[in-house]
């Protein structure tokens, strides 16, 4: 009996000891950004002397939500349990929507009524002779944006009880895309299978499900499309409607709008009709009857994403019609509803014509004639997603359409999520791209946002990075680019430094010795990966299929030449790069003056977009004085340099954090210097193959034989 009462005991504090001990403390990535930490002792009691409550007397869900968000946080924060209540009493926070009696006695109704929907304003007020921080927006999910921004002060450092903050989003749709197959798979995805159970649902909601809602709203995502480009026709059926409703309802409180992406021949593929030309009546009722469906369960569903007549997705092209026809006949079903199409500009076609200019040749001469709500989505840049890439030409070019451009936060092009690459930098630099459309300053961020082209929707998508490991990402520091990309979103004109900054305190920890240096390790991350894998303006030159190291010399017998590197570096004895000025593929001319001519000349060309626009000498002489051969081994050894001092600088890192996340990431970074070597020898001894020519006698010698470098063939398989 007394042997089963101590196993007893035993058995309860084992118990207690896991859930407070191990799992409280288990640094395992997954509360991501999301911490909450005890912030110092003279913070802490001033949170608890101006904030004794919270107040709202809403019955909506985001109004609770974000209530209890503010409840949890002040938990972390100080340790105490703030109550939530109905009536302003106690000085606390007070959570205040358009037209309420709260905004109204606090005279705020005249300015929430011109505000951005999405927007907030945070501020201290009096009432009845008790301070107040009021928490204001024209609407409930204003209204736990402004919560969490209250939060990220707190955490950031930067609380001030005084300070006033006005916010509103740039961008109207701030949109996740998933590429998650309905079987679990991820296309490009590394962070285990997919987030969404499509076999549980609609019955089981995975408890990740709402974590996921959180962390989007945590930094302003508000669109999320859970299902891949290549869409498979399934999701239309009433069986996967249900399953989609049952996520929509879950990410409902968190401002989250369910969006679908869509095979354009559903109705032939669903077998409801012998084809799925959009000028046949019966295929536009069929969509029409879909769009109903779906809004009857989903009333504030978002619409459709479409890959049309890309990569051998099925498009109105195949029965003799074009983008605009096709997209035009879904925006048609989804106007009653008020929903969108979103319709990719990511096409092109084996040829001769180069693929970078495609996209714009195919899409220009529709430009006015897509009905306004379809929305044109385009990559960043002109080709794929490529470490570098200078921008699209669409943008800013199509002047009578909406257009949003697309980002890729997954790693395809940068590693995997074995590559630490902070993707801030590389956003803000498309975002901050001059396209010239309107003189300058035309920036990609305002030719889209609204302000210089206005449309009723504006917009902007990130390929997701998250899957079902543990930490979401993979990598520890994959998190950072899924917050970066909500909060470039919001607002483009953050830095990614002021990000990567937010980040990291929010993350691990606000103390200077490692937020300096693993901040600067950041924001150098992503001119690394370029340096050690595609510098000066080289593109594609990876292994086929699945786009983690180099095959420059890939030959597949009877592809595509624009899936092979070749196509893209024109590598020969005379010199390397792809020519596409005047007297090349012409792609210069897609892009207003003055950067036609600036990229049609090499010397005025940036260097670090050179052999995109230009076919050079190996001797060439660049602005440094070196060759053209010379300067990309150096370039190559700066992406390896670079990577070694993350390397020394992390290993210093490992008395402030947990050793969880720091053996993690240091484990990472052994992996990513090898392949920057890899990179490094690969490349340049298969082009010294053409040039001929010796690595530079003060740069490091390769440590690889090309012909066991050629020999690589990783089990990672993909279709192009
Ligand atoms: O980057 C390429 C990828 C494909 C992807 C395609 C696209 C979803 O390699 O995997 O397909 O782009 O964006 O449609």
């Amino acid at each position: 009996m007394v042997s089963k009462e101590k196993n007893m005991k035993r058995f309860v504090f084992l118990i207690w000891f896991f859930n407070v001990v191990v799992l409280v403390n288990a640094e395992n990535g997954s509360r991501l950004w999301l911490r909450y930490e005890t912030v110092p002792p003279s913070l802490g009691s001033e949170l608890l002397e101006k904030i004794t409550a919270i107040q709202h007397n809403s019955q909506n869900p985001s109004m609770i939500v974000a209530a209890n968000e503010l409840q949890e946080a002040m938990m972390g924060f100080t340790g105490a349990r703030i109550p939530v209540v109905g009536k302003p009493d106690a000085p606390g926070i007070l959570l205040v929507t358009a037209n309420t009696r709260m905004a109204r006695r606090l005279g705020l109704n005249a300015e929430l009524r011109n505000m951005h929907p999405d927007g907030y304003l945070i501020k201290t007020a009096r009432l009845n002779n008790v301070t107040h921080t009021i928490i204001a927006s024209p609407t409930e999910t204003g209204v736990l944006y402004g919560s969490f921004d209250w939060i990220r002060q707190i955490q950031s450092g930067n609380y001030d009880h005084q300070i006033i903050v006005k916010s509103e989003p740039h961008f109207d749709l701030r949109m996740l895309n998933h590429w998650d197959n309905l079987d679990g798979t991820i296309e490009r995805g590394y962070a285990g299978y997919s987030l969404w159970k499509w076999d549980e649902l609609a019955d089981v909601l995975s408890p990740r499900y709402e974590q996921y809602a959180r962390a989007n709203a945590s930094v302003g995502i508000n669109a999320s499309v859970p299902n891949s480009v290549n869409a498979n026709p399934q999701v239309l059926t009433p069986e996967y409607l249900e399953k989609l409703k049952a996520l929509a309802d879950v990410f409902r409180p968190y401002g989250i709008q369910l969006f679908i992406s869509v095979n354009f021949a559903s109705p032939a593929a669903l077998g409801y009709l012998p084809h799925s030309d959009p000028f046949d009546p019966a295929v536009q009722q069929w969509w029409k009857d879909k769009a109903k469906e779906i809004y009857r369960l989903i009333p504030d569903f978002g619409g459709f994403l479409v890959k049309a007549n890309s990569e051998g997705q099925p498009g109105p092209m195949d029965y003799g019609r074009n983008h605009a026809d096709g997209a035009n006949m879904l925006a048609a079903a989804l106007k009653p509803y008020g929903g969108l199409v979103i319709w990719r500009a990511f096409v092109y076609d084996p040829g001769d014509k180069d693929r970078a200019i495609q996209a714009f040749d195919e899409f220009m001469p529709f430009d006015g004639i897509f009905a306004d709500n379809v929305i044109i989505q385009v990559k960043n840049g002109p080709v794929d997603f490529q470490p570098r890439e200078p921008f699209s030409p669409l943008f800013g070019a199509m002047k009578e359409t909406q257009v949003m451009m697309e980002l890729q936060i997954t790693q395809e092009y940068t590693g995997f999520s074995n590559h630490l690459v902070f993707l801030g930098s590389q956003n803000e630099e498309a975002l901050k791209s001059d396209t010239w459309a309107y003189g300058e300053g035309s920036t990609v961020a305002r030719v889209t946002d609204g302000t210089l082209i206005p449309h009723p929707v504006s917009a902007i998508a990130g390929v997701a990075n998250t899957g079902e490991d543990t930490n979401w990402t993979g990598h520890h520091f994959g998190q950072a680019n899924w917050y970066a990309f909500g909060r470039q979103a919001w607002n483009h004109t953050l830095t990614s430094e002021q990000i990567a900054d937010e980040w990291i305190k929010a993350t691990f920890t606000s103390n200077p010795d490692f937020l300096e240096p693993v901040k600067d390790l950041m924001l150098n991350s992503h001119e690394a990966v370029v340096n050690y894998m595609m510098p000066l303006g080289l593109h594609h030159l990876f292994a086929w299929g699945h786009h983690y190291g180099p095959e420059p010399w890939c030959d597949v017998p009877g592809a595509r030449e624009d899936w092979l590197p070749r196509y893209y570096h024109k590598a020969s004895e005379y010199g390397i790069g792809f020519d596409r000025t005047r007297n090349g593929s012409g792609a210069v001319d897609q892009y207003f003056p003055p950067l036609n001519d600036m990229y049609n000349n090499v010397e005025t060309t940036p260097e670090e977009f050179l052999l995109w626009f230009h076919h050079l000498p190996w001797n060439h002489t660049m602005k440094n004085g070196r060759t053209l051969w010379d300067e990309m081994a150096f370039k190559y050894q700066e992406g390896v340099d670079s990577v070694r001092s993350f390397q020394k600088t992390w290993d210093r890192m490992e008395p402030f954090i947990d050793q969880e996340r720091f053996r993690h990431v240091q484990s990472r970074l052994r992996t990513q210097v090898r392949d920057a070597v890899w990179w490094r020898d690969a490349i340049m001894l298969y082009f010294q193959t053409y040039s001929g020519l010796p690595i530079p006698y003060e740069l490091e010698r390769p440590v690889h034989d090309l012909e066991d470098l050629m020999k690589i063939q990783l089990d990672l398989k993909h279709h192009n």
